[in-house]
């Protein structure tokens, strides 16, 4: 059976305490490994290497031959690509098919990503006048922040994960990435990937664990200098409050209700696929998912009927095979939470479009932790499944009349992560967006990002933007050097 062990100093190790816990498949229910529990001694270790390598060769290497490591880093991946695949969906239980397009491309894509852009970082300079007219050049230095505590949760374990340690790394700085309890193949993979490339010891550095123990670890360690984070917004309150201690800076990527908005100009077959694609991809499990729509009352019907249509022919089943469109929820733990929507959906008086069960699978994933696609309609606002983020394969659809209320509906929300909007018309598309609050807005389209573009969430998605040169300013120390002419 796999032991997924930590990655601490360039070398793999067990717990010291010998406490492991065990990893199942999603999409079977059988157990496929066990993984090292690590605590604050792993922790402790972790965070020495990380710091003793700010000061060796790392610390000491050129902005080229760092860049070139990283784009070794990227080429690796793709290179055990399959590798990488199987890893992945083994873990998550997400389709081949949808992890070959997104998860792991995207995954080696932010190396080469950063490692671009780290390279065209301008510098500001200032000619400064002075009192006796000789002047001064003041001009700012990028400096690494040093030691990065990476938190990130299971939904999508690589992708998520190597866009905060490639900027990380990209500027300088080590890591000490605590992957989720469900997810670590891909990470502890990427431990491997680092010695292939002669990554030097200590700048990547993997504790694997709980997020109570490790995780609580990791945020209190006095010499982490900063921390990342994706995942609830529950955790992320207590991230930001043990970041505070240190006064140490935090990014924070949580929680969403995304909206939905689908206006009767909209092309119906582009919103039917898109917002299928919205709704259902990865099992529900994306942040930027949408769990609520509003749809202008004119075409509400028909497209509730279509959406419906479309969910029932999705195909949930292996994810190696090919014509697999959903795999399961992340763990049965996940799967009681979801279905227990299901009941407040139906205690509330929802009236159920599709879905609103666990599925009949073949006998070979009946073990798994399977759950039906499901629409609902007829609820108020107020209504749990509407204000409460699910993080399953669900929506609840709501009519409305006019631009205005669909825009206050959208925005009825403690969340503001990402919203989608579907329109033919121009300028509607550009004045509804500009009012929705969200950190991003599709038209048209949905989880289609440039990794250069930032992302983020307002009111309680988060704070602070990742992506292109806002991670970079994330992770960068910025100096202020004047000479006196
Ligand atoms: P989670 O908050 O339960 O866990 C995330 C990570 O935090 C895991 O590694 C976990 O072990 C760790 N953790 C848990 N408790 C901790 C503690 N006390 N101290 C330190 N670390 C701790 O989230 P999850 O269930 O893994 O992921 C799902 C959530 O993540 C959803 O809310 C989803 O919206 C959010 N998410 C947000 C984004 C985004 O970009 N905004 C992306 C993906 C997921
Ligand atoms: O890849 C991205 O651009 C991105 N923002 C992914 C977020 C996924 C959240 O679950």
């Amino acid at each position: 059976m796999n032991e997924s062990k930590h990655f601490i100093n360039g070398e793999f190790c067990t717990s010291a305490s010998g406490n492991n816990f065990p990893n199942y498949n999603p999409a079977t229910g059988e157990q496929v490994g066990i993984i090292n529990d690590g605590d604050e001694y792993e922790v402790d270790r972790a965070v020495q290497a990380a710091r003793a390598a700010l000061q060796g060769e790392w610390g000491e290497m050129t902005l080229n031959d760092r860049v070139e490591l990283l784009c070794k880093a990227a080429d690796r991946i793709n290179e055990r690509f399959d590798e990488f695949l199987e890893a992945e969906c083994l873990d998550t239980g997400k389709p081949y098919s949808l992890a070959s397009h997104i998860d792991i491309p995207r995954g080696a894509a932010n190396f080469k990503v950063f490692a671009d852009m780290i390279k065209n970082v301008p510098s500001e300079s200032f000619a400064t006048p002075t009192p006796d007219g000789t002047g001064a050049l003041n001009y700012a230095v990028h400096k690494p922040k040093g030691v990065i505590g990476v938190i990130c949760p299971w939904n999508l374990p690589l992708l998520l994960m190597t866009w905060k340690v490639a900027p990380a790394l990209a500027c300088g700085n080590t890591v000490v990435v605590k992957p989720s309890d469900e997810t670590n193949l891909t990470t502890v993979l990427l431990g491997e990937v680092m010695n292939e490339v002669g990554m030097p010891k200590g700048v990547f550095n993997v504790v694997l664990g709980r997020g109570a123990t490790a995780g609580a670890a990791l945020t209190r360690h006095p010499n982490v200098d900063a921390l990342t984070f994706t995942g609830s917004t529950a955790t992320g309150e207590l991230l930001m409050k043990a970041a505070a201690e240190g006064v140490r800076d935090c990014s924070l990527e949580l929680g969403g209700k995304n909206a939905g908005v689908v206006f009767a100009d909209c092309d119906m077959d582009k919103a039917i696929e898109g917002t299928l694609r919205s709704c259902f991809a990865n099992c529900g499990q994306v942040c930027l998912g949408t769990e609520r729509l509003y749809v202008e009352r004119s075409i509400f019907d028909e497209f509730v009927a279509r959406l419906k249509e479309g969910a029932e022919q999705l195909v949930l089943g292996d994810p190696a095979n090919p014509d697999t469109n959903l795999g399961p929820l992340i763990s049965k733990k996940h799967q009681d939470k979801v279905l227990s929507y299901f009941k407040k959906a139906a205690d509330d008086g929802a009236n159920l479009v599709t879905g609103g069960g666990i599925p009949a699978m073949p006998s070979d994933l009946a073990g798994g932790y399977w759950i039906q696609p499901t629409l609902w309609t007829g609820l108020p606002e107020s209504a749990a499944v509407v204000q409460e983020e699910i993080f399953g394969p669900v929506s609840h659809i709501t009519p409305f009349d006019t631009e205005e209320e669909a825009i206050a509906l959208a925005n009825d929300t403690r969340y503001g992560l990402a919203a989608t909007l579907w329109t033919e018309n121009l300028s509607r598309g550009h004045r509804v967006a500009d009012k929705l609050e969200a950190g991003i807005v599709w038209v048209n389209s949905w989880f289609l990002r440039d990794l250069r573009t930032p992302f983020g969430g307002s009111k309680q998605s988060g704070i602070g933007r990742e992506g292109g040169v806002h991670s970079l300013e994330f992770y960068t120390e910025l100096k202020n050097i004047c000479i006196k002419l």
